[in-house]
């Protein structure tokens, strides 16, 4: 069984959406490393949750990358939607900016299941002593095996808009695509162009190619 690592439902409707029945949600909350990157984070968290579960583990980390911000809140983003709210940002893109309220939502998914396998190479410089530890890939060097960790990426283009629509979570009311909020699509419709959906597609190539 593998199993979805994350403590947010939505994500789990659109993986759900996208793999079928066979994926359970882990509700681990793992520890978020400092990064600029997403691929370190969900890295990291994939490496503990396999650890934690013993089975086969996907870890979602995603992010909002305000073009006129220069990329605020990005690994941030789960912060500043808990302390700021979505309205105080869609609220200040408004006010601070005007061609520059383009933004990018990036996912990148980690799978680590124990085994050896083409692992996406380590994320981080191995020669940054601290970075390497904040992923724990110098500590499965030290215990003489490192966890090998799979990464995909997804991302999209979109603009950010007064809040519009009742579906999705998070972002989704100020993120327009291509004339509509992620907000006013239902899961499959957003699955088919979002960050996340990309992702999952390959992801659920290789996972498929693997398994035959
Ligand atoms: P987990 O870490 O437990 O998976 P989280 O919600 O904290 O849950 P992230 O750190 O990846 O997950 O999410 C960053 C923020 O972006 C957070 O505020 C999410 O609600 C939001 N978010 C993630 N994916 C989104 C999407 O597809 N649409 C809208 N908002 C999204």
């Amino acid at each position: 069984m593998l199993r979805y690592v994350t403590t947010n439902d939505g994500k789990v409707r659109e993986a759900r959406e996208y793999l079928g029945d066979g994926v359970e949600q882990l509700d681990f909350d793992y520890t978020e490393v400092q990064a600029d990157d997403l691929g370190p984070i969900a890295a990291h968290g994939a490496r503990e949750a396999y650890r934690h579960a013993g089975e086969p583990v996907l870890v979602d980390d995603a992010g909002l990358f305000i073009d006129g911000f220069d990329g605020f809140p990005g690994p941030y983003s789960a912060f500043v939607e808990d302390t700021l709210g979505v309205g105080a940002v869609q609220r200040l893109a408004a006010r601070e900016l005007d061609d520059e309220r383009r933004a990018a939502f990036d996912c990148t998914l980690a799978y680590c299941d124990g085994d050896e396998f083409d692992a996406t190479p380590d994320p981080v410089d191995r020669d940054d002593r601290v970075a390497a530890a904040a992923t724990g890939a110098e500590r499965d060097e030290q215990e003489g095996r490192a966890l090998p960790v799979k990464l995909f990426t997804g991302t999209v283009r979109g603009r950010i808009v007064e809040p519009r629509g009742d579906g999705g979570f998070g972002y989704d009311p100020i993120f327009e695509h291509d004339g509509r909020t992620f907000a006013e699509m239902n899961a499959e419709e957003k699955n088919a162009v979002s960050h996340r959906g990309r992702a999952l597609e390959k992801f659920a190539e290789w996972f498929q190619e693997r398994s035959d």
